[in-house]
């Protein structure tokens, strides 16, 4: 057990709420955007918002070739372009020191029956030290706000004593994880639901630990790669 990373108050606290955004069919082909979707069975067309970001692909590898990213492809929640609209389409990149302890809270806001989204984590494990669905029976339906005020009220408990380590937690639905681990591995790492359809509809985001000097060099032959088409309007 990694004891220093449990302790009552983590270095990073971030809540992540997760949702769909569902496309009216006018939106879906406006002239000059690239709109990503899944057509769902019965319909209807949606993209994934984890804090109201739909993730974007990076033009290059970061790890790699950070210099060859534009910096304002990248986004979160405190940083979101302007104007960036109701499916904002960005590079969601949370950075994190190194060596934080990190708690991260997913909270449920898609919120369908029998559908509990797998988040995995690239890079290092991380104990669950706490889920669940909210305590107030009049509460129908979770979502950020409420965490939050359940977790200013001391409602949202955290078990310290022996938690799971895991590298996957199916998140139950219409509920939240809270999550810990060491940032102790420095570079790039996706966080994504493990559902291969809402990956590719942006369920992910990048935990961005440490800094370049964190880094080994990029091998002087090392391959390259790039974005071949030209560019595209996201937001
Ligand atoms: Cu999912």
């Amino acid at each position: 057990m990694d004891k220093g990373a449990l302790v009552e108050r983590p270095d990073v606290k971030i809540f992540l709420p997760f949702r769909f955004y569902f496309f009216r069919p006018e939106e879906l082909f406006t002239p000059n955007t690239y709109n990503t979707y899944l057509a769902a069975p019965g319909g209807d067309h949606l993209v994934s918002l984890i804090d109201e970001i739909t993730f974007v692909a990076p033009s290059s590898p970061p790890l790699s070739q950070i210099e060859d990213i534009p910096p304002e492809q990248f986004c979160n929640g405190d940083n979101r372009p302007p104007n960036c609209g109701p499916n904002c389409m960005c590079t969601h990149k949370v950075d994190i020191p190194l060596g934080a302890i990190v708690e991260i809270v997913l909270v449920d806001e898609v919120q369908q029956v029998n559908l509990s989204h797998p988040f995995h984590l690239h890079g290092m494990p991380f104990y669950v030290i706490g889920m669940g669905r909210s305590p107030d029976s009049n509460v129908k339906k979770i979502n950020l706000k409420h965490a939050l005020e359940l977790d200013r009220r001391g409602m949202i408990r955290r078990d310290f004593t022996r938690p799971p380590q895991k590298d996957t937690i199916a998140v139950p639905n219409n509920g939240y994880v809270v999550l810990r681990f060491r940032a102790d591995n420095p570079g790039y790492w996706l966080m994504h639901c493990h559902f291969l359809f809402h990956t590719v509809i942006g369920m992910n985001f990048i935990v961005h630990i440490g800094t370049q000097a964190d880094l080994p060099p990029v091998p002087p032959d090392f391959p390259r790669c790039g974005n071949h088409l030209p560019p595209i309007r996201f937001y």
